[in-house]
């Protein structure tokens, strides 16, 4: 995969008959290649081109019409000699021309290879690799609107900002250090740990925007938790104006997860039911408690049921209560939901202002339940489109390291150990931030970033 003497080529356009396909090839022998597959007197300048030519496929397809972009030079996305041959779209006209190239010399390519040359080639840093990847795969607008923010630098930008101020503060450090004997301060301590404080905090900063919905892709989970009984198989009904889930009057109704898409105010949601939560002795009934937590950990947003006739909370409702706040904690958003309201004249003391309070009977608050999870989800959304999440899942515990070793290097600092082991903390925290953008690497990350990628990108 790292060979980048090797020429290698691959079908570029997506499977599935368009008029127009693209066999792309990229490498040092990539003119000689096209030569040996257009007539003799086919001209290749010595500029990027497009050369309108035939190509021969070989049997039966003979020679087909071609339009030829070529980058004869290193001047080219991937930095060496590439050349992109677009042919009608027809899939054995698309495979005949890729064999034929092979046969004469290149390699199949890997996946994400072109994009991997031009990371090697110093064209795109790994943010912007993975951009690419996200730009590919977008299902969305936001997801795109993210994709092409980090494409253009949006997050690569100001981490090679604070990168190039970590390495202006480590020079003067050192430069410190090697005057040690003659008593003179090239940086106060004073100025030095206001600059890693300051540095500190903006890498935070970046890694709280990443933090995404777990790392999960696809609409945002929103899960419904609480008693037996309590009504969550009724909600989920009537939310979604259709019967999902079974509604009995038996506690302990619902086992499996059952799930549906909501439209929540434009933004489409997977609602999962749950088993109530409860002690249980029996073997299915814990495989529906262990599906119910599952659900629970790995949701963007809680529904928390709670049956409005019940006499009090449950401790785990009342701690839930207690954290709610504006700011998710892990990501995780929770909304108190009281359900039955058509079953109690007054409402119970423990019901916050902040409840949404419905009826599956009468569709009192339903309306609202709706707008309610879409206006939470929406703000979570407004952070997480910032960045690529395959960046964020790979990038967020590096930047802690960072944050990590700035803070050990603040502690040095103030304990006056010495400026040798601040030094090391900030280069720790250089190579961390390094390893986020892709100036610091090694053949594992490529390999784990760049076989995400179908083959030809
Ligand atoms: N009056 C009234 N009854 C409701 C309402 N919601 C649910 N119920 C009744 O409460 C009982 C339980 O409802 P479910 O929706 O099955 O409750 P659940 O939380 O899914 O229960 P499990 O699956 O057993 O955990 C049923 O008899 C429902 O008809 C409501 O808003 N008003
Ligand atoms: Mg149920």
């Amino acid at each position: 995969m790292f060979a980048t003497h090797e020429t290698i080529a691959a079908i570029a356009s997506p499977p599935g008959g368009a008029i127009r396909g693209i066999v792309r090839i990229s490498g040092p022998d990539t003119t000689r290649i096209l030569q040996t597959l257009c007539p003799a007197d086919c001209c290749f300048p010595q500029t990027a081109s497009r050369i309108g030519t035939s190509i021969d496929l070989g049997d039966p397809l003979g020679n087909v019409d071609a339009s030829v972009l070529l980058w004869p030079n290193e001047r080219c996305y991937t930095g060496m000699p590439s050349a992109e041959i677009h042919l009608p779209g027809a899939a054995p006209i698309l495979n005949a021309a890729l064999e034929r190239l092979l046969h004469h010399g290149a390699r199949m390519a890997e996946p994400g290879e072109f994009t991997m040359r031009a990371f090697l080639a110093g064209r795109l840093d790994l943010t912007e690799a993975e951009a690419v990847l996200g730009v590919i795969d977008a299902d969305d607008k936001r997801t795109l609107d993210a994709a092409l923010r980090q494409l253009s630098g949006g997050l690569s930008g100001p981490l090679n900002q604070l990168r190039t101020e970590l390495l202006n503060l480590l020079a003067h450090l050192e430069a410190g250090l090697d005057f040690v004997e003659e008593d003179i301060e090239f940086i106060t301590q004073a100025e030095l740990s206001s600059n890693v404080q300051r540095i500190a905090d903006q890498i935070q900063a970046i890694n709280d925007q990443m933090t995404t919905r777990s790392g999960t892709t696809g609409p945002p989970q929103v899960v419904m938790r609480g008693d037996p009984n309590a009504g969550k198989s009724s909600l989920i009904n009537v939310l979604g104006g259709e019967e999902v889930a079974i509604v009995s009057e038996l506690a302990g109704t619902t086992r499996d997860c059952v799930e549906r898409t909501l439209d929540c105010d434009g933004l489409t949601v997977r609602l999962i039911d749950t088993a109530g939560i409860e002690e249980v002795d029996d073997a299915i009934n814990q495989q529906a408690q262990a599906l119910g937590d599952q659900a629970h950990r790995e949701a963007d947003l809680l529904l928390v049921c709670v049956d409005l006739t019940q006499p009090a909370l449950r401790p785990w409702q009342l701690e839930l209560q207690t954290t709610t706040t504006e700011q998710p904690k892990n990501g995780q958003h929770i909304l108190f939901v009281g359900t039955k309201r058509d079953r109690c004249d007054e409402l119970p003391p423990w019901a916050g202002d902040d409840w949404v309070l419905t009826s599956s009977l009468t569709d009192q608050g339903i309306d609202q339940l709706r707008t309610r999870i879409g206006q939470q989800l929406q703000s979570a959304d407004a952070v997480e489109s910032t960045t690529v999440s395959s960046t964020a899942v790979r990038c967020r515990e590096t930047l802690t390291q960072a944050t990590e070793a700035l803070t050990n290097a603040l502690q040095v600092i103030e304990h006056q150990l010495g400026e040798e082991l601040v030094a090391a903390e900030l280069r720790f925290a250089l190579d961390a931030i390094g390893r986020v953008t892709g100036v610091v690497y090694t053949d594992d990350i490529l390999d784990r970033i760049f076989s995400e990628f179908c083959i030809g990108k």
